[in-house]
């Protein structure tokens, strides 16, 4: 029976991982199974969720169609045990060598060979598909505007509701990638498929072949094969109608990517291995009946563009872990500085206002996928300005103990289409990120924040919280106001760094004196307290005099010569002086 046994062996190896976008953040009214009506929003991803009210009760939808309160431990467990088996796959996945296609290139950045590909125009194949009961509002030229669309519209409000993206999916790269990086989407259909939505919610390789074959007579795959290994590079499927990721969807599609280390199903002699799927219509039917006058808006591009990345290689960012769930002894607060929140597209950027305005790509997340070759390294005294990259600025790297930990940091500005919203909603000014693992983590098969208190990336923030949004204890309010105190100076006018909350040691690189311009760019000066000429840890009067003392040639023996160097030339001068008294009237220093 070697025959057999050979066969049973391949089929074992054969695995599938699935990547999914985080929930929407939006509460509604929902009915309780004893007529209670509370305030509830949608919480987790595909694999584990949950509603929270507004005021951290956990729900449960049942196989009734009832929501409930999740009062007893057998409902919590279960919802526990559905992320821990998940956990458990993917640790087998990579025992597999699932992540075996992904790894790093000689420059570090993440890379693969069966990845699709995120440098150049490729091609990418979008299926628009529709089922039994479910049917396009949207035309394809609307999708194509959606996705292709080279000019940049102003921001449709709806009854105080961002409805429309400014810009497409292209242009979203575009922008992020520096011009590296501009897919272009074929869009094809529509197609209808054989089934329900509601029966593809829960049979998602089914949809992949199903509408792969609906297509095969009108789609040549192997066009999509640009590196020519047999396997199409990505389907990317456009489903009518709404996502199961808001609150009130449920029975339809959450958005995700899928990937196996064999394939779906054959067209065209070609293999599919790799499919997205995110949906058309935005919000839920009773959003549609009350804040938009029963017209459908069309999805924003957030979800697709998150969705996309992952097709790219790079995880979600989210922290999830179902042990932090439970009922009698349970931690929502572990859930803070545990991820990125809104501050990232693989977090909750991607559902930044409704999914229309997503949150720009990071310096890291741009490293990632080779937009950015390396960043320059701070690691001695020294006055920097920090310029947004969107203007050719640079973010910087602060390295930490071992290769593993290290900080990036770079301006985050409001003053471009793709920031609109950054200063009155998230903020503005220097972002710290921390980043807390090997490059090969954020490939799409491993979770980089389940762990507590260890998490991979996530932001050092001013205030010293992320409120993470599965903190179900927590308002909304102080979550949103929250984010608005992450940056450097931010909205609690924090003008120093000293504490990198580093999981490797001390790290003795403070960074003294943030300052905001109104251009967006930061400045800052880099272990050491520029000024600070009598080094008694502020800089005022006392120091000036000292500087004055020091040019008549009679320096105190305290005397500071690096700190005294303010305009930093490499000479000790009245102009040095004149610089510290500028900055106790105006509160920073002049431009060199
Ligand atoms: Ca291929
Ligand atoms: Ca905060
Ligand atoms: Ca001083
Ligand atoms: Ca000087
Ligand atoms: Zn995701």
């Amino acid at each position: 029976m070697l025959f057999r046994s050979i066969i049973l062996i391949l089929f074992t190896l054969i695995s599938i991982n699935i990547n999914a976008s985080k929930a929407m953040r939006y509460f509604r009214d929902i009915t309780l199974n004893d007529g209670r009506v509370v305030k509830a929003t949608l919480v987790g991803d595909e694999h584990m969720h949950y509603h929270r009210t507004t005021d951290g009760e956990i729900i449960l939808y049942n196989s009734e169609g009832k929501y409930y309160y999740a009062a007893s431990k057998e409902d919590i467990d279960s919802l526990r045990n559905i992320y821990n088996n998940l956990v458990e796959q993917q640790n087998t996945n990579q025992a597999k060598g699932m992540r075996s296609s992904v790894t790093t290139n000689k420059n570090g950045h993440l890379t693969g060979t069966r990845l699709f590909p995120c440098t150049g125009n490729p091609k990418v194949l979008v299926l628009m598909v529709e089922f039994t009961d479910v049917s396009f509002t949207f035309t394809s030229e609307d999708i194509d505007t959606l996705l292709n669309s080279k000019k940049m519209n102003k921001n449709v409000w709806i009854n105080g509701v961002v409805a429309k993206s400014q810009g497409s999916v292209a242009e979203y790269f575009n922008f992020c990638s520096g011009g590296k990086f501009r897919p272009q989407f074929d869009i094809y259909g529509t197609f209808k498929v054989n089934n329900t939505a509601a029966y593809y919610s829960s049979h998602e390789t089914d949809f992949v072949k199903d509408a792969c074959k609906a297509a095969e007579d009108y789609v040549d795959f192997s066009e999509y094969d640009q590196d020519g290994d047999g396997y199409v590079d990505l389907v990317y499927i456009m489903y009518a109608g709404y996502g199961g990721n808001w609150e009130g969807n449920e029975g339809t599609i959450w958005p995700k990517t899928l990937y196996t280390s064999g394939n779906f199903c054959t067209v065209d002699g070609m293999k599919i291995h790799r499919a997205g799927m995110s949906n058309e219509i935005n919000f839920t039917p009773a959003d549609i009946a009350e804040v938009f006058n029963n017209e459908k808006p069309l999805v924003g591009i957030g979800t697709f563009a998150h969705e996309f990345c992952h097709t790219m290689g790079i995880t979600d960012f989210y922290p999830n872990n179902g042990d932090w769930l439970e009922k009698d002894n349970y931690h929502p607060d572990w859930y803070d500085n545990q991820g990125m929140e809104e501050w990232s597209l693989m977090d909750g950027g991607g559902n930044r206002q409704n999914t229309c305005l997503p949150t720009p790509l990071n310096a890291f997340e741009r490293y990632l996928f080779g937009w950015i070759d390396d960043f320059q390294i701070l690691d001695e005294p020294a006055n920097i300005t920090l310029t947004p990259l969107r203007d050719g600025g640079q973010a910087y790297k602060i390295l930490g103990n071992n290769d593993n930990e290290y900080w990036i940091i770079e301006a985050i500005p409001s003053d471009n289409e793709w920031y609109f919203g950054f200063k009155s909603y998230t903020g503005t000014g220097m972002t710290v990120t921390h980043i807390n693992s090997s490059i090969s983590r954020f490939s799409a098969s491993t979770m980089v924040n389940g762990t507590h208190g260890n998490p991979g990336i996530t932001l050092v923030p001013a205030d010293r919280r992320i409120i993470g949004f599965f903190d179900y204890d927590e308002s909304i309010e102080d979550y949103e106001a929250s984010m608005l105190g992450d940056p450097f100076p931010g909205s609690q006018g924090v003008t120093r760094l000293t504490d990198w909350w580093s999981k490797d040691g001390t790290i003795d690189k403070p960074i003294y004196q943030i300052v905001q311009n109104n251009d967006y760019s930061v400045d800052f000066s880099f272990m050491y307290l520029r000024g600070d000429a009598n080094g008694d840890g502020e800089v005022g009067m006392a120091d000036v005099m000292y500087i004055v003392n020091y040019t008549l040639g009679t320096p105190a023996p305290s005397f500071k010569t690096r700190e005294a160097d303010t305009n930093n030339d490499g000479i000790i001068n009245m102009t040095d002086a004149m610089y510290i008294v500028s900055y106790i009237l105006n509160g920073k220093f002049p431009k060199e």
